[in-house]
């Protein structure tokens, strides 16, 4: 078991390295209150990810939906001092040419053509206005960005016609800050403490890493011989799983094939059992992926007590939805399974499956958990678009994508948690290299990661 820094990136701050632990163990509240999402934690604040999920199932849900997302967004932008003043499409003046416009719009389409030009649609409760982008590549390469049924401002100037030829996108974005730290000893102490950050966990699967997934959670049970690491765990005080806790069953075609676990019920109970082997002091967030026991559209409620009883009847563990926004103590943490990073990733230039992270960073730009609509991830249309990014987090944590990946952003601390499965056949076929086995695990006083390896 190693712990190592993530590599240093383009606009990303290196995360320093990890500094000895020496001090004493903090002592813990041992408060088991009933189980969430209602219990009430020392240090835990539930912000929002237990509401159940309502559609209405009327026609117009969809138009509510984005009219929803566009009005949240949008205000972010005017809040903006750079986008204050900014008209809507349908201000836009039709018959003046060289008109200077800053109009704030979603993005109802986006055609690229051969010549590098790209041409959208930006289109709000009113109406519509096409945008070109052309010549300077600097604005060409803040096309390519663009992501379908995203909200930004552009600036421009009018053609005939009413069209735009732009000169610049604003993406509403996250605002410079001071990450959030809590006072604390200098190196470890009393005050410190950590959270483990894991996800994509796939019991049942036959290519789940079950002595690596030991590993860690005896290293969480303080059986280390490291010194160092051992101090780390029992400073320890939270556990958060970002979906795909089991494989599930009938998730896709022949997954029985690839199954060591046929019974989803068996799935979860062998989950719970290694939970239970977990000590008191270790709170465990557990959030739905789309191989969990759950409803497959975004937001998703926690997954079904039916399925995983005995994880709703432990006293340190709180099952939650996607997206959940819990307050840990004094950091804010956004937690999704991060289903929508298929979608995003083959649309976001600079952006892989290799370091998953990047593309997160643009989730935080565009200000929205899924801005694409109509792909991989389905989204449930409800009457407030809660996939919007209205609270910036301190850490905005997703997995999903199986690839371990640490990021700062502005001063947030973006975590790809990675996964305890090999690679599978169709990893394998499409040639995704998944990165099992390694935690990343956060101070949260010094709001520091550290990349803990249990292979
Ligand atoms: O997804 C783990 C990763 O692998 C994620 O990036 C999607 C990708 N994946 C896995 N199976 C498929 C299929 N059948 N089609 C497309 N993409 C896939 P996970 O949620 O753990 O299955
Ligand atoms: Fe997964
Ligand atoms: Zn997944």
């Amino acid at each position: 078991m190693t712990a190592s820094t993530p590599p240093a990136a383009e606009a990303w701050v290196p995360l320093p390295p990890s500094q000895p632990l020496t001090s004493p163990i903090p002592s813990v509240s041992a408060s088991t209150q009933p189980c969430a999402p209602s219990a009430a934690w020392e240090g835990v604040r539930l912000v929002s990810g237990a509401e159940a999920v309502t559609i209405r199932g009327k026609a117009s849900d969809f138009r509510d939906y984005f009219r929803s997302r566009f009005e949240a967004i949008s205000s972010i932008l005017r809040a903006r001092a750079d986008v204050s003043g900014a008209s809507t499409a349908f201000q836009v003046p039709d018959g003046i040419k060289w008109h200077k416009v800053k109009v704030i719009g979603m993005v109802s389409s986006k055609k690229e053509y051969r010549d590098g030009s790209v041409v959208v649609e930006l289109e709000d409760e009113e109406g519509s206005v096409k945008v070109t982008f052309r010549g300077d590549e600097a604005v060409k390469k803040k096309a390519a960005r663009l992501l379908v049924d995203e909200v930004v401002c552009v600036l421009g100037a009018t053609r005939n016609g009413g069209t735009v030829i732009a000169e610049d996108v604003i993406w509403p974005d996250i605002p410079y800050r001071a990450r959030q730290r809590t006072p604390a000893p200098p190196e470890s102490g009393p005050g410190h403490v950590y959270a483990a950050l894991t996800s994509d966990v796939h019991i049942g699967s036959k290519t789940f890493l079950e002595d690596d997934f030991d590993r860690f959670l005896g290293w969480l049970r303080g059986e280390s011989d490291d010194a160092r690491l051992k101090e780390m765990a029992l400073h320890t005080k939270y556990l958060v799983i970002a979906g795909d806790l089991v494989d599930g069953v009938g998730i896709y075609p022949n997954q029985e094939d690839e199954l060591d676990v046929q019974d989803v019920y068996e799935q979860y109970r062998i989950a719970a059992e290694y939970i239970a082997t977990l000590p008191d002091r270790i709170r465990v967030i557990i959030i739905p992926g789309n191989h969990d026991a759950c409803r497959p559209t975004l937001p998703t409620p926690p997954i079904y007590r039916e399925y995983a009883a005995r994880l709703y009847s432990m006293g340190n563990v709180m099952m939650l939805g996607d997206p959940s926004v819990v307050d840990i103590n004094g950091s804010t943490f956004l937690v999704t399974h991060g289903r929508s990073l298929d979608d995003a990733i083959p649309f976001l230039p600079d952006c892989s499956f290799r370091e998953p992270q990047r593309a997160m960073v643009e989730l935080l730009k565009s200000r929205h958990i899924a801005p694409i609509y109509g792909e991989k991830t389905p989204l449930a249309p409800e009457p407030k678009d809660r996939l919007v990014i209205e609270r910036v987090p301190d850490v905005f944590l997703a997995g999903h994508v199986h690839v371990e990946g640490v990021a700062e952003y502005r001063g947030v601390l973006v975590v790809n948690s990675g996964t305890w499965q090999s690679q599978t056949k169709y990893q394998l076929s499409s040639g995704i290299v998944p990165k099992p086995s390694v935690v990343p695990v956060v101070d949260l006083n010094a709001m520091r990661a550290y990349e803990l390896n249990f292979t």
